[in-house]
């Protein structure tokens, strides 16, 4: 993110600066760093620095790896790693140590054979541990020598020195975090404790040993334990399922790697109801799921769907198998390790890389076919759980259903909505209208039969701008999802778009002529963009397009679009003189009467639709981003170049 010039050996005067400044910044806002500045953020510098060096392990070169909480609440990790490179870095005139301890992100560009890893969810690097540490020690053993460097708020001290010799080698840093950017500084034994385990069942073979020096057992000993796993996921898998009970003795496990991805699973039947997916990538907890998680599931519904039918195991099932049902009381440990990771989501834990999917399918796939072949007994225990999960499955929803059918008399549609009598939303049409009183003109006079009308408040949430949970809880957007019958998927399904109950197939936004209009269609726009584009693929969404005049003398009248439609109808109507005929400048919707309405803008004989379409995602991206971003001044000059009778096809 930061780049740093060149800096002469051991000069800390004006060239360091902008370093400085790089850590000055990771000062000023921490949380964009780290997260957040309480807890959380404290315990995430202990995993940054451990992250290190696991990777160092994970390239094969270190075994151990110790924690160690101080009196105080400071902390040391040491490995038994290579040590970091402390010779002069050329590009940067000064010790590869020095480099990696304070420039931000400096980290793992040294060693280009093996990507770094963990990276931690931030993957901000030591350098921001150092940054938000008032003391901060780091010392190398490597080479026969001790090397060491000091810093306060990420400053050096003095030029990385020697300090003795050394059979041995490694690296080891002590911190003390600075309490006056943390709300807390006070470490939990058991929140590194879960996190050290985590990582040792991730990284098997790595020994980390956690010890806490603020608390001494009766002999006068620290409390410590130490995390080693031999099993990995296997290990893991059984962890978390400690309290269920197994329905095959051993975990199923495969390990693969395929163009540069590294896929490793475990996983296992309980007696539970309950599918539990633990996820990872680069040794990051993926909550919100993603790409492999996805190939996962695909690869599992698949592989059992075929041995079931190939063994003849589903012949007495009367009703479909889903997907859900094979991964009822299913436990997974499912871990990648991705070149270069796109994170997605809420809390950034979403996997993006859409390579993986079909990475993680492949393995896993076979994996289970060859499991499944070799193992007809568990094979068997397992499809007729399966079998058993489906038909409670249907039994559920039937009952489900009933209830829904029962309580949902009045229909659940919004209040405001005044709905067509047709149900075919082949031939149905529901126009939002911008204001209450434009929808009541609207509801007077549109055709009942085929026609719904349902009226927006005001400007309707930028959705650009708000957090994607404030949008399901806002009133109005909440009414167009029910209005339209659109309803969400589950994360798991990527929050597919359900249009299976889609009430109607032309979806009209319709709003004053005048730019405030125009500003509301586009939020509404947006909002279709960002949260119901198939709508928009689809053809589905249209904008109404009312007149901007009346033109008018005696029993004679003509509506007119634009001006160069007045000026016609200027011509026709009042011979080409303007003062014996009448010109009304429509403002607003609400200046027009029912019948006018529908005349102009509703009436399928004489109105015009536009139908909006999306010729480039990433182009219409953009330009929502544009409109509904902060930035004033490209908004308001595109809205007033695109208002109202200009195309607004995104
Ligand atoms: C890059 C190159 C080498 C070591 C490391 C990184 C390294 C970094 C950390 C951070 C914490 N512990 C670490 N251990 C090692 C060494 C390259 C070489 O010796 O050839």
């Amino acid at each position: 993110m930061e780049e740093t010039k060149e800096v002469k050996p051991n000069n800390y005067g004006a060239d360091s600066i902008t370093v400085l400044e790089g850590l000055e910044a990771v000062r000023m806002r921490p949380a964009m760093y780290i997260g957040d500045v309480g807890s959380k953020g404290l315990h995430h510098l202990v995993y940054e620095v451990i992250d290190n060096s696991i990777d160092e392990a994970l390239a094969g070169h270190c075994k151990n790896i110790t924690v160690r909480i101080h009196e105080g609440n400071s902390i040391t990790v040491k490995d038994d790693g290579r040590g970091i490179p402390t010779g002069i870095h050329t590009k940067e005139n000064r010790s590869a140590l020095e480099v990696v301890m304070t420039v931000l992100h400096a980290g793992g560009k040294f060693d280009k054979d093996t990507y770094k890893v963990s990276g931690g969810l931030h993957g901000v690097g030591v350098s921001c541990v150092n940054a938000l540490s008032t003391d901060l020690k780091v010392t190398v053993y490597r080479e026969g020598k001790i090397f060491q460097q000091e810093y306060k708020q990420g400053k050096p001290q003095y030029a990385v020195k020697e300090i003795g010799t050394t059979d041995k080698t490694g690296t080891e840093t002590w911190f003390q975090p600075d309490t006056t950017i943390f709300i807390t500084g006070e470490y939990k034994y058991e929140t590194l404790e879960s996190r050290i385990r985590e990582l040792s069942f991730l990284n098997k073979g790595v020994a980390i040993t956690l010890i806490d020096e603020r608390e001494k057992d009766a002999e006068g000993n620290f409390k410590q334990e130490t995390f080693h796993s031999q099993g990995g996921l296997v290990e893991f898998v059984r962890f978390v399922d400690a309290s269920r009970i197994p329905l095959i003795p051993e975990p199923i496990y495969a390990e693969a790697t395929k163009d540069n991805i590294a896929v490793e699973i475990a996983l296992q039947y309980n007696d539970s109801y309950t599918e539990n997916v633990c996820s990872y990538v680069n040794n990051i907890n993926t909550i919100e799921g993603g790409t492999h998680v996805a190939g996962m599931r695909r690869a599992l519904t698949r592989s059992f769907k075929s041995y079931a039918d190939k063994n003849k195991l589903f012949d007495k099932v009367s009703f479909e198998i889903a997907g859900d049902d094979f991964r009822e009381g299913l436990s997974v440990v499912l871990s990648v390790k991705v070149p270069e990771p796109q994170f997605e989501g809420q809390t950034k834990t979403k996997l993006g890389n859409n390579e993986v999917t079909g990475i993680v399918d492949q393995c896993v796939g076979e994996m289970l076919n060859n499991y499944l072949e070799e193992h007809p007994k568990e094979a068997k225990i397992i499809v007729q759980k399966v079998i058993l999960a489906a038909t409670a499955r249907h039994a559920a929803r039937k009952a489900r259903e009933m209830v829904q059918r029962k309580s949902v008399i009045g229909s659940g549609l919004p209040g405001k909505l005044a709905d067509c009598q047709d149900s075919d939303p082949a031939v149905s049409e529901i126009f939002l209208v911008e204001g209450d009183s434009a929808g009541g003109t609207a509801k007077q006079g549109r055709n009942r039969k085929y026609q719904a009308i349902l009226p927006l408040r005001g400007k309707i949430l930028n959705v650009e701008k708000a957090m994607e949970h404030k949008i399901y809880d806002n009133e109005e957007i909440k009414n167009m999802f029910t209005a339209l019958g659109v309803s969400i998927g589950t994360i798991e399904d990527n929050k597919a778009l359900n249009l299976d109950k889609l009430r109607y197939h032309k979806i009209v936004i319709m709003t004053d002529a005048d730019v405030d209009g125009s500003h509301i269609s586009t939020l509404i726009l947006t909002f279709f963009f960002r949260y119901m584009k198939e709508l928009v693929e689809r053809g589905y969404v249209y904008i109404a397009t009312p007149p901007l005049y009346l033109v008018k003398k005696g029993k004679e009248f003509q509506y007119a679009w634009n001006d160069v439609d007045r000026k016609e109808a200027v011509e026709r109507i009042g011979n080409g003189k303007d003062d014996s005929v009448n010109i009304q400048r429509y403002k607003g919707l609400g200046e027009m009467n029912a019948e006018q309405l529908w005349e102009t803008t509703m009436n399928p004989e004489t109105r015009t639709l536009r139908q909006v379409t999306i010729e480039s995602a990433a182009e219409a991206d953009r330009i929502f981003s544009m409109l509904m971003g902060d930035e004033v001044p490209p908004r308001r000059a595109f809205i007033e170049s695109h208002a109202k009778y200009a195309k607004i096809d995104v």
